[in-house]
């Protein structure tokens, strides 16, 4: 049995905001734009009171809320804490696994400072956030990654979840479809149209029957209805590569639109590079041809990976070395590699605050 604590700063833009300049704390504080096409970044609880939302149109917070302080984003302030975070949950364990700026995953099955209980663990890891970077987090605490994320949304802000290794499954059994974590709206909206309202109505389908509404997906569904969800958690170190990929409809010629399709999944490939701070300095480029031979073309650059254009140059030249433009192609990939000089860099960084 494993020990998961999944953590999610509260409000963390907006807290972070409050926390910097002490004249916003109680207010309604908006991250994001009032105007123009901006959309809402994230809302201090005050503000969530008014109905306002992450991803809802500048505009639209002001019109529910027009008391509410917009402020621009500090991205570096935000960094900054979840550096400090990520710090303090090193202490503990070395297998995080972090979401985002603001979320990560722990294993504690076994943590370092020999605690034992994970319920304790995540009280002191709260403690320790709050004492040091002057932020509050939410908690869950269970066996898996799945209830843990779902039990940390479940009293927040300030809060702690625990779902005991016993009552996993009931837990699994109430929960609503449209709280399952990666369910999107419209899956839970066809679920409740099909009469599924709770974890325990979708019990009573079989894989087969699950997996004839939802897809693949219902492999995942049969078993975390059960309360089972083995993914392990992956720590940051042992990501060895970021990479995303697309298969075309129809296999593909061109060389422009092959260089069309590079140029979009570069754009999402840098949007995860930047979601997981993993810049790396080695480029890849995987084709597989029509005939479903599959080749790879890397290139390690002197300095990391940020810019899109320079991605691109590379991911270009490297498309070049082959067949492209004279076999079909049925799969483009791109993908980055090469973090340790970035480690050593973190390190290094480590090592100078000690001194
Ligand atoms: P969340 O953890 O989803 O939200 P939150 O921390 O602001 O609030 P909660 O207490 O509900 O956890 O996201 C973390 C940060 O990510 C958030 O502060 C701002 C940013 N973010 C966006 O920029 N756009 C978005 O659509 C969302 C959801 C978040
Ligand atoms: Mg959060």
């Amino acid at each position: 049995m494993r020990k998961i604590i999944h953590i999610d700063m509260d409000a963390f833009y907006a807290s972070v905001e409050q926390r910097d300049n002490p004249q916003l704390k109680g207010l309604p504080v908006v991250v994001g734009a009032p105007e123009g096409r901006g959309v809402v970044l994230t809302a201090s609880y005050e503000a969530r009171k008014f109905g306002v939302r992450s991803a809802m149109p500048g505009r639209e917070a002001k019109r529910l809320c027009p008391q509410a302080v917009f402020v621009p984003p500090r991205f570096p302030a935000y960094k900054e804490a979840s550096r400090i975070v990520r710090e303090i949950f090193h202490r503990f364990t070395d297998l995080v696994e972090p979401l985002s700026l603001d979320e990560a995953y722990l294993d504690v099955t076994e943590d370092k400072m020999k605690i034992g209980s994970a319920l304790e663990i995540a009280k002191e890891i709260k403690r320790l956030i709050r004492e040091e970077t002057q932020l509050t987090a939410s908690a869950g605490v269970s066996v898996n990654k799945f209830v843990a994320k779902v039990a940390s949304g479940m009293q927040k802000p300030d809060g702690i979840t625990f779902i005991h290794p016993s009552k996993v499954e009931a837990f699994m059994e109430t929960l609503a479809v449209r709280d399952f974590f990666g369910v999107g709206k419209k899956t839970a909206e066809r679920m409740n149209e099909l009469g599924f309202f709770t974890g325990a109505d979708l019990k009573k389908l079989s894989r087969e029957e699950l997996v004839s509404h939802f897809g693949k997906s219902g492999h995942f569904y049969y078993k975390i209805v059960r309360g089972i969800d083995d993914r392990p958690v992956e720590s940051e170190r042992e990501t060895k590569s970021v990479s995303v990929e697309n298969t075309f409809s129809e296999d593909v010629l061109d060389v422009s639109a092959l260089q069309e399709e590079l140029t979009q999944l570069a754009e999402n490939l840098l949007r995860r590079v930047e979601k997981y701070q993993l810049y790396g300095r080695t480029v890849t480029v995987k084709v597989k041809y029509h005939d479903f031979k599959q080749v790879t073309r890397s290139k390690t650059l002197p300095k990391k990976v940020r810019e899109k254009e320079i991605l691109l140059q590379t991911a270009f030249e490297l498309l070049q070395l082959t067949e492209a433009g004279q076999k079909k192609i049925r799969l483009l990939g791109i993908g980055l590699s090469g973090f340790e000089e970035e480690e050593d860099h973190r390190k290094k960084n480590g090592q100078l605050e000690l001194f």
